[in-house]
C-alpha cells in the first residue's frame, strides 16, 4: 500500500482523486494530517504554484504527498483566467462570481473554446515531478447543471454535449484534465515499484 499526503484544501478535489484510486494507493487529506495553515500560491504559473503547494507540506511533515494546480485557460481571453481561476473574481473564491464574471468577460466572443489544465506536483523520496493533464472544450452562453464545482456549468468536453455539471463522476473522469493527469502519475507509480 502506497501512502500520499494530498496538498488540497478543496474538498471536491479530494472527491474526485479518491474516485481514480486503485487498491493500493492511499490518500490522506490536509485535514486528516491536522494541516490546517493556508498553502500560498504566490507565482504566475500553474506548474510553480503546484510546486510550491506540495514542497511546503513536504517540508512539513517529511512524507511523500502531492498536490496539482488547475486553471481554467480561454483562447479569447488569451488564457485568463488561468493560473488566476481561484480568485478571478476576487479574494473570497466564489465559484459563482468566477462564472458570472467569466460570462461577462465573453459577451460578443464568437470563439468560445478552452481548456482545463491541471499540473500535479509529486513529492516521492523528497524529489519533485510533475504530471499535466488537458481536458479541451467550449465555454457555454449560460451555466448548466448542478454536480462538479468551480467552472464546471460553463464547460462542454470535447465529445460531449453536456457541461461537466451536468456529468456524473464517472463521466467526468471519462474527460477530464485531472483524471488525464492522475492517470500519468499513476503509471509513473506503477513503473517504479
Ligand atoms: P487548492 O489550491 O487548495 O488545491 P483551490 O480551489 O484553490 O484548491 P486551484 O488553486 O487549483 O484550487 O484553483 C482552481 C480554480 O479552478 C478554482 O476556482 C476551482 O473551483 C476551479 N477548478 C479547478 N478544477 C476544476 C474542475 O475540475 N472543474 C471546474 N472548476 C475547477
Amino acid at each position: 500500500m502506497i501512502e500520499f499526503i494530498f496538498a488540497t484544501h478543496n474538498p471536491n478535489k479530494v472527491v474526485e482523486i479518491c474516485s481514480l484510486l486503485g487498491e493500493n494507493m492511499h490518500i490522506i487529506s490536509l485535514d486528516e494530517a491536522g494541516l490546517y495553515e493556508d498553502i500560498p500560491e504566490p507565482y504566475d504559473t500553474i506548474e510553480a504554484n503546484a510546486g510550491e503547494k506540495s514542497s511546503v507540506i513536504y517540508r512539513l511533515t517529511g512524507k511523500d504527498c502531492f498536490s496539482e494546480d488547475t486553471g481554467l485557460e480561454v483562447d479569447s481571453l488569451h488564457g485568463a483566467p488561468g493560473v488566476h481561476s481561484a480568485r478571478y473574481a476576487g479574494p473570497q473564491k466564489s465559484a459563482g462570481d468566477n462564472v458570472a464574471l467569466l460570462l461577462q468577460n465573453m459577451l460578443g466572443k464568437k470563439d468560445r473554446r478552452a481548456q482545463f489544465r491541471t499540473v500535479i506536483s509529486l513529492f516521492l523520496h523528497g524529489q519533485e515531478y510533475q504530471f499535466e493533464g488537458i481536458s479541451r472544450g467550449a465555454i457555454t452562453l449560460v451555466p448548466s447543471g448542478d454536480n462538479g464545482f468551480g467552472y464546471d456549468p460553463v464547460f462542454i468536453p470535447d465529445g460531449s454535449d453536456h457541461t461537466f455539471a451536468e456529468m456524473d463522476l464517472n463521466e467526468k473522469n471519462k474527460f477530464s484534465h485531472r483524471a488525464k493527469a492522475f492517470s500519468k502519475l499513476y503509471a509513473f507509480l506503477k513503473e517504479k515499484s
